[in-house]
């Protein structure tokens, strides 16, 4: 595999252009295109080489990395270089599904490509520090013959051959945000409505919420090994709580569904006979059963 200093960017928005700027100010001869050509200005007078397509871009670097939009933008693009892959390492950063991730692997491979799937947890401002975190996946040979101008993005983590972990990764992260995000956001709407000053708690959450790290550790040891501890408490005692949790929030007419939700599936565990457990066994009862067609498309 040819390695060289020359790198090809392809998308130019916030974050192809961070990137993209990281490669020239490490002395990369960095080629970089985009579908509304002035976008490429402000790197082109910082050292970059512009060229007129995709296809020309890809032609000019033996590493290529590709942050569009979304997956649909990318399969446009991908459409309008296959005359110029062959023997290119394709590393799309494009935040995307697994699934997306591995129909691009297949794509490249027809096409004789090496393809590597990443995806990105940071602000613009951040790539080329260590805040910058990518995960990769895919062409393992690929991945390690980049690594060392993959490592100058960031912190890196690769996760293996299957394209489709790293984007299992990055949706995993950002789903645990969410979750962790919209449980807060009905509390502190529950606070605020009791008089509490919001900025405070806030403050007191951010201060306690480094103790949850442990029980995050110990929950992934209990569901690795089917062995449930009574963490948090057992379930027969935890769940006697929840009526009044779920009253407060209807109390303050707050939405309950969520903490309905919780006592669902703890009445469900403790009717099952494991009411002697913890919170965590309650991972046993959160698969829902798909449908054919749902499994077919992932959904
Ligand atoms: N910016 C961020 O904070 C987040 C951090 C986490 C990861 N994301 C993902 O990074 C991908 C790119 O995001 P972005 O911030 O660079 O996005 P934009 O500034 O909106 O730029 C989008 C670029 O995509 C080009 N583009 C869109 N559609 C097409 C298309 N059909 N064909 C070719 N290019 C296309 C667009 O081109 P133009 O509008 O300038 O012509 C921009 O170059 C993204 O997956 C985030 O989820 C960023």
């Amino acid at each position: 595999m040819n390695i060289s200093n020359q790198i090809t960017v392809i998308g130019l928005g916030q974050m192809g252009s961070a990137i993209a700027r990281t490669y020239v100010e490490r002395g990369y001869h960095t080629t970089v295109w985009n579908r509304t050509p002035i976008k490429a200005a402000p790197l082109v007078d910082a050292g970059a080489t512009v060229v007129a397509s995709a296809a020309d871009a890809v032609a000019a670097s033996p590493l290529v990395i590709i942050c569009l939009l979304d997956s649909a933008a990318v399969d446009e693009m991908l459409a309008t270089i296959e005359s110029s892959v062959r023997g290119k390492v394709l590393v799309n950063v494009t935040s995307g599904s697994p699934r997306q991730a591995r129909a691009n692997e297949s794509w490249a491979r027809k096409h004789g490509a090496h393809y590597v799937d990443g995806a990105i947890m940071a602000d613009p401002s951040h790539v080329g520090t260590p805040a910058a975190m990518f995960s990769f996946s895919g062409d393992r040979d690929a991945f390690e013959a980049h690594e060392e101008a993959l490592r100058k993005l960031g912190a890196i983590e690769y996760y293996g051959e299957d394209a489709g972990l790293a984007a299992v990764e990055f949706l995993a992260q950002v789903a645990v945000g969410y979750e962790f995000l919209i449980g807060l956001l009905h509390t502190l709407n529950l606070v605020e409505a009791e008089g509490v000053d919001v900025a405070d708690f806030a403050r007191r959450v951010a201060g306690t919420i480094s103790g949850y790290a442990p029980l995050v550790n110990a929950f992934g040891t209990a569901i690795a090994s089917g062995e449930y501890t009574p963490d948090l408490g057992p379930l027969n005692v935890q769940v006697a709580l929840m009526d009044d949790l779920i009253s407060h929030r209807g109390s303050r007419s707050i939405d309950t569904t969520r903490m309905r939700e919780v006592k669902m599936l703890m009445d469900r565990r403790i009717a099952d006979g494991y009411g002697d457990q913890g919170f965590s066994s309650l991972f046993e009862v959160l698969r829902v059963s798909a449908s054919p067609s749902q499994r077919a498309s992932g959904r």
